[in-house]
């Protein structure tokens, strides 16, 4: 971590929690880039996770009132704080199967009734923590634990999901896209209303290995060059865009 951010982490924390080459630590230094950027009182903000790898980026790292929650349920308990304490800046850090697969319902409503809470989703299409599952994010034909011959499943398009229940603000970008996500990350804290940032996170570990991926990385080069921006995508035919990433704003109601 950037010597300039060390104030943003608990002092007892001595060392990173993820496997080497993981998004999710650098999700972390980016999300506390962003929250340097907007000069934000960390005593006003509430930032909560469920469980996963991902639940752990903010939570027990951040010198900030964290709330690690129940698995899939990082939603319930932020509305509940938000309710009860308009006053705090209420971010949610947590991992796509935290927050879509098992608490799928939390995140629709919420994004439906635009609560005023912003949710980051890192997004590594697996879940890493317990070995690997399935997740409804894993795309179809790759490998995971329980369905070691590829998924036959349709992957969610989280931006599409939580775009059509009526967030505010909707946002995807890969770690590999550094000024961009931190750009992404300032606008979805700073606006009022349910706002979304999808975080295209590499699981080396549990994903990259079961799909021969190779390296970490190799997995970095691939997801770089997976990308593809909403203005480039505009300029590509459908078996262009086959197995690439979007990224970009999708929704940005302002307010
Ligand atoms: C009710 C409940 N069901 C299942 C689990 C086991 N569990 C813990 S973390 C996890 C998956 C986390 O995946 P994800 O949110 O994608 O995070 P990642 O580890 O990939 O960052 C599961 C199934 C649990 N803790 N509680
Ligand atoms: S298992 Fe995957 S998601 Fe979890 S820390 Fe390791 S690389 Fe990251």
């Amino acid at each position: 971590m950037a010597r300039d951010l060390e104030k943003y982490l608990r002092p007892e924390v001595k060392e990173t929690p993820f496997c080497p080459g993981c998004g999710h630590g650098i999700l972390m230094g980016l999300l506390l880039r962003a929250v340097d950027g907007l000069g934000l009182d960390m005593m006003k903000v509430l930032f909560v996770s469920g469980i996963g790898c991902a639940a752990w980026i903010p939570s027990p790292n951040f010198k900030a009132d964290t709330l690690h929650t129940l698995h899939g349920r990082a939603i319930p308990f932020a509305t509940g704080a938000k309710a009860f304490n308009p006053e705090l800046n209420v971010i949610i850090v947590s991992g796509d199967g935290d927050l879509v697969s098992i608490g799928g319902n939390h995140l629709i409503h919420a994004a439906r009734r635009n609560t005023d809470i912003t949710v980051i989703c890192a997004n590594n299409m697996i879940y890493g923590m317990t070995g690997g599952q399935l997740a409804c994010t894993t795309p179809i034909g790759a490998m995971s634990s329980t369905y070691p011959d590829g998924s036959p499943y349709q992957a969610f398009d989280l931006v599409k999901l939580v775009s059509a229940a009526g967030a505010r603000y909707v946002a995807r970008f890969a770690v590999t896209q550094p000024l961009s996500l931190i750009g992404a990350l300032k606008r979805a804290i700073s606006l009022k209303g349910f706002t979304f940032v999808e975080v295209l996170s590499p699981c080396p570990t549990q994903f990259g290995r079961r799909n021969r991926y190779g390296s970490p990385e190799k997995m970095i080069e691939m997801l770089r060059d997976q990308c593809v921006t909403r203005e480039e995508a505009r300029g590509m035919k459908p078996e262009e865009l086959e197995g690439k990433m979007v990224t970009g704003v999708f929704v940005d109601g302002g307010c």
